[in-house]
C-alpha cells in the first residue's frame, strides 16, 4: 500500500503557509493508523518551483521551502521506526534551468556540459521541428547565450537532459547512490520513459516530430540503471510512463527484475479526454473503463506487475470525476465503490493524498485560484492565443480535470485552514473542509478513512486478492463494475454500481450471492438484497 504525498499541500510546521518536511514527520501516526506501507514523496530537491519541484536545481539539497537535509533525514528515520518505506520522487528526463549543469551547458557550444542537453541549430530561422510541449506551445526554446534551441517536453524552465550521452546517465546513477545509501527506500520514477528520444523528435529539418514516450532506447538505458544501481539495493521502483501499453510494460514492469517493479499507466485516465484533451473534457463510459482496466489486469498477470490509481498530483479528485460529490451521502458511498473497485484488483493500490478521506475536486473559479504552470499555459495558447475556448468553457474544465484541484491542502480538521497551516496557504483551502477532514472520520467506522482501513487490512489478510487472477463479469453492462478474482481454490466476488440508482437488470440469481461470506459492503446488511445493487453500492464476497 502506497501513500502519495504532496509535501506543498500536505501539512505546515512553520506557519508559513507551505507544507514542508517537520509537517510530514508529524503526521506518521495518522499514516501508521491508516495502515500503508510507503510513502511516495513528490519532490523536496532544490528547485525554483515552476512546476512545484519537478524542476530540479539540485539534485542533493532539500529545499529550504520544505526543510533541511536533517528534516528529510529525521521523517526517513522516524517513518523507519514506525515500518514506513520511502519513495523518493526521481526526476531525470529534465532538470530546470537553473541547475548548474544547464547553466554550463547553455555558456557555449563546447564546455564539459555542452552535449548534456539537447541542443539544435534553428531551422529556416526557427524552432528546429514542430515537436510541441505537454504544456503547450513548442518543445523548442531559443537560448541567446548560445544561439541554439534547446528542447524541454515541458514547461521551458524544464530542459531535457541528453540520455544518449553516457556521462549525463552516470551522473544520474551516482545521484541515485547517494540517495539508497542515505537510505531511501525506493524511487518514483517521473515519465522514465521519455528519456530516450526518437530521432524524428530532435532533428532540425523541420518535421513534424515524434512520439515523446517509449524512445529506442527507452529499455536498455532503464536495464543499465537497474544493472549499475537498482541490482545493488533492497528497493522499490514504479515508472512513471504515459502513453504505455501492455505489451511495453511487460518489458519495464516484467517479473524477472530486470527493470522496474511496475509502472502508472495512464489509459483509464485519459477516457474522458475529448477533442482538445483534459481541456474538452466528457464522461467516460463505465464499459471503456472496465475494458481499459480489466485488459492491463488480465495482460500483466503472471509477467508483470500491476500499479492501481485514481488519483495523484496531476489527476483530480476521483470522487468528483467518477464518483457523485453533489451531497454527502452520494460522495460517502461512491468514494468507498471507487475505492473497493480499485483496490480488490491484482497490483499495488496508490492513495493520493486525501482520496482516503473522499476529497473533492476544488471551486476553482478563476484563474487567481490557481498555481499549476501547466492550467496558466494551456490558458494562454486555448483562450488567449488560438481562442478555441471562453474563458468559461476553460475554468469549466479546470474545474473538472486541473491539476490544481489535487494540489488544495489536505484537511486535516475543521480548524481555520483545515488545520493545513497557521499561515496563509499557498493555495486556497477547499472550503469544504468543514465537513470533510481527518479529524471528523479517524474514529468514525462508517467514514471513507474506516472504508480504506479495511480495504488495506482484507489485502493483509487474503492471498487471493494479491495473487488472484481477473475475470470480468457483466462487461456489456454500463452501470454495474464486477469482476471475480481466484487462488488457490477461493474466489471473491467484486460487486460495484457505478451509478446513483438501483441495479437490478444483470441476473445477478447466476452468482449465489447467499453463499458467499461478505467481506465488505458500503452499506449495512440488512440493507443489501441478492437481486439488485444500491445506489453506489459496492460488495466483496469470499466463496471458499
Ligand atoms: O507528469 C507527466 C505527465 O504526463 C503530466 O504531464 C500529466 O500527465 C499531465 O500533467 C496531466 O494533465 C510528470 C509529473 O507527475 C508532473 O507533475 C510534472 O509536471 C511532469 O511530469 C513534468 O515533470
Amino acid at each position: 500500500m502506497v501513500y502519495q504525498i504532496y509535501p506543498r499541500s500536505f501539512q505546515d510546521s512553520t506557519g508559513s503557509g507551505e507544507g514542508d518536511l517537520g509537517g510530514i514527520t508529524s503526521r506518521l501516526d495518522y499514516l501508521w493508523r491508516l495502515g500503508i506501507d510507503v510513502i511516495w514523496l513528490s519532490p523536496v530537491y532544490a528547485s525554483p518551483m515552476i512546476d512545484n519541484g519537478y524542476d530540479i536545481s539540485n539534485y542533493e539539497e532539500i529545499n529550504p521551502l520544505f526543510g533541511t537535509m536533517d528534516d528529510f533525514l529525521e521523517l526517513l528515520e522516524s517513518a523507519h521506526r514506525k515500518g514506513i518505506k520511502i519513495l523518493m520522487d526521481l526526476v531525470v528526463n529534465h532538470t530546470s534551468d537553473k541547475h548548474p549543469w544547464f547553466i554550463e551547458s547553455r555558456s557555449s557550444r563546447d564546455n564539459p556540459k555542452s552535449d548534456w542537453y539537447i541542443w539544435k541549430d534553428a531551422y529556416n530561422g526557427g524552432p528546429p521541428n514542430a515537436m510541441g510541449s505537454v504544456f503547450s506551445g513548442s518543445a523548442w526554446q531559443y537560448d541567446e547565450a548560445r544561439g541554439q534551441y534547446y528542447l524541454h517536453f515541458f514547461a521551458i524552465q524544464q530542459p531535457d537532459l541528453n540520455w544518449d550521452n553516457p556521462e549525463v546517465r552516470h551522473a544520474v546513477y551516482s545521484m541515485m547512490k547517494r540517495w539508497f545509501d542515505r537510505g531511501v527506500d525506493g524511487f518514483r520514477m517521473d515519465v522514465i520513459n521519455m528519456i530516450s528520444k526518437f530521432p524524428g523528435a530532435v532533428t532540425a529539418d523541420g518535421g513534424n516530430g515524434a512520439p515523446m514516450c517509449n524512445g529506442p532506447m527507452a529499455h536498455e538505458y532503464i536495464r543499465e540503471m537497474n544493472r549499475e544501481v537498482l541490482s545493488h539495493y533492497d528497493i522499490m521502483t514504479v515508472g512513471e510512463t504515459p502513453g504505455v501499453t501492455t505489451e511495453e510494460a511487460r518489458k519495464y514492469a516484467a517479473s524477472d527484475g530486470s527493470e522496474l517493479n511496475m509502472v502508472f499507466q495512464f489509459e483509464h485516465m485519459d477516457l474522458d479526454n475529448g477533442g482538445l484533451g483534459k481541456w474538452t473534457p466528457g464522461r467516460c463510459r463505465l464499459t471503456d473503463l472496465k475494458t481499459v482496466l480489466g485488459k492491463w489486469q488480465t495482460e500483466l498477470y503472471g509477467a508483470a506487475w500491476n500499479s492501481l490509481y485514481w488519483n495523484n498530483h496531476d489527476q483530480s479528485r476521483v470522487v468528483s470525476r467518477f464518483g457523485d460529490d453533489s451531497n454527502e451521502n452520494a460522495r460517502v458511498r461512491s468514494a468507498k465503490m471507487l475505492a473497493a473497485c480499485l483496490h480488490l484488483m491484482q497490483g499495488t493500490p496508490y492513495i493520493y493524498q486525501g482520496e482516503e478521506l473522499g476529497m473533492t475536486n476544488a471551486p476553482l473559479m478563476s484563474l487567481s485560484d490557481c498555481r499549476d504552470v501547466e492550467i496558466f499555459n494551456a490558458w494562454r495558447e486555448l483562450v488567449e492565443e488560438k481562442k478555441l475556448l471562453s474563458p468559461e468553457q476553460f475554468m469549466d474544465a479546470v474545474r473538472k480535470r486541473g491539476r490544481d484541484n489535487a494540489r488544495t491542502p489536505m484537511q486535516w480538521d475543521s480548524s481555520v485552514n483545515g488545520g493545513f497551516s497557521s499561515g496563509t496557504p499557498w493555495i486556497g483551502v477547499n472550503p469544504n473542509f468543514t465537513t470533510i477532514n481527518a479529524a471528523s472520520q479517524a474514529d468514525d467506522p462508517g467514514s471513507v478513512f474506516a472504508f480504506y482501513q479495511k480495504l488495506i487490512r482484507l489485502r493483509k489478510t487474503y492471498p487471493v486478492i494479491v495473487h488472484g487472477d481477473y475475470e470480468p463479469l457483466f462487461e456489456s453492462d454500463e452501470r454495474v463494475f464486477a469482476y471475480r478474482r481466484r487462488y488457490e481454490g477461493v474466489a471473491l466476488l467484486v460487486m460495484c454500481n457505478f451509478s446513483g440508482t438501483p441495479v437490478s437488470d444483470p441476473d445477478f440469481s447466476g452468482l449465489n450471492l447467499s453463499t458467499g461470506r461478505l467481506l465488505l459492503t458500503n452499506y449495512s446488511e440488512r440493507e443489501i438484497t441478492d437481486t439488485k445493487l444500491l445506489p453506489w453500492e459496492t460488495r466483496a464476497l469470499l466463496f471458499q
